[in-house]
C-alpha cells in the first residue's frame, strides 16, 4: 500500500561479526530501497549492550520519509535483517543487523507486531545519543544525563 510520505526514524544496531561495516551496510540499504528516502543519518556509535549479552554493540539512527505504511515499512525492515544474516534465537540476542522503527510521523501504532514509538527508547543511550544527531529538538541534555551509567561513544573515539 502506498500513501503520502511520512517521515520516520530507525535505529540500527549491529554486535556480530563487523558490526561498523554491518550498520553502514544498512544504511546504504536504506538508501537504495524503493519507497525510501533517507533524509539524515547520525554518527556511529560504540555501546555496551544494554538488558542484553554479547559484544559491544555499534548503534546509530537514520531518518527517512517513507511512501510506505508502517507495516509494510516494518516488513522491509524485517527483510534488510534477514538479508544482513540475522537469526532470532531468543530475545535480546547478539544481532548481525537489527532495524527498529522508532517513530512513524506522529503516528501511535500498538499492535501485536509494532509498537511505535518504540517504548523502550526514552531508556537507551544508544538510541538517544544518535538521535540528537539528526534532531537535537527531541533529545535533552537531562535525558542523557540520567542514562549516563550506559557506556557509550563515538565509534573512532572509544577511550578518549
Ligand atoms: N539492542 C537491544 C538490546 N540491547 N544494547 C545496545 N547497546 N545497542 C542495541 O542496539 C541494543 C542493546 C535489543 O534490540
Ligand atoms: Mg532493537
Ligand atoms: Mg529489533
Amino acid at each position: 500500500m502506498r500513501r503520502e510520505k511520512i517521515q520516520a526514524d530507525i535505529g540500527l544496531g549491529a554486535n556480530l561479526g563487523d558490526p561498523q561495516q554491518a550498520v553502514l551496510a544498512g544504511i546504504e540499504a536504506l538508501r537504495t530501497s524503493e519507497g525510501l528516502e533517507v533524509l539524515a543519518q547520525s554518527h556511529l556509535y560504540r555501546s555496551e549492550p544494554v538488558s542484553a549479552g554479547g559484544p559491544d554493540y555499534v548503534n546509530a539512527v537514520v531518518r527517512v520519509f517513507s511512501e510506505l505504511c508502517a507495516p509494510d515499512l516494518l516488513a522491509l525492515l524485517q527483510h534488510l535483517e534477514r538479508r544482513a544474516g540475522r537469526v532470532r534465537s531468543y530475545r535480546n540476542a547478539p544481532r548481525t543487523l537489527d532495524l527498529d522503527l522508532l517513530s512513524f510521523g506522529q503516528g501511535r501504532i500498538w499492535s501485536k507486531s509494532l509498537t511505535v514509538p518504540h517504548p523502550r527508547m526514552r531508556d537507551r543511550a544508544f538510541v538517544l545519543r544518535p538521535l540528537r544527531d539528526i534532531d537535537p529538538s527531541l533529545v535533552t541534555s537531562a535525558e542523557l544525563e540520567r542514562l549516563s551509567d550506559q557506556r557509550i561513544a563515538l565509534v573512532g573515539a572509544e577511550g578518549a
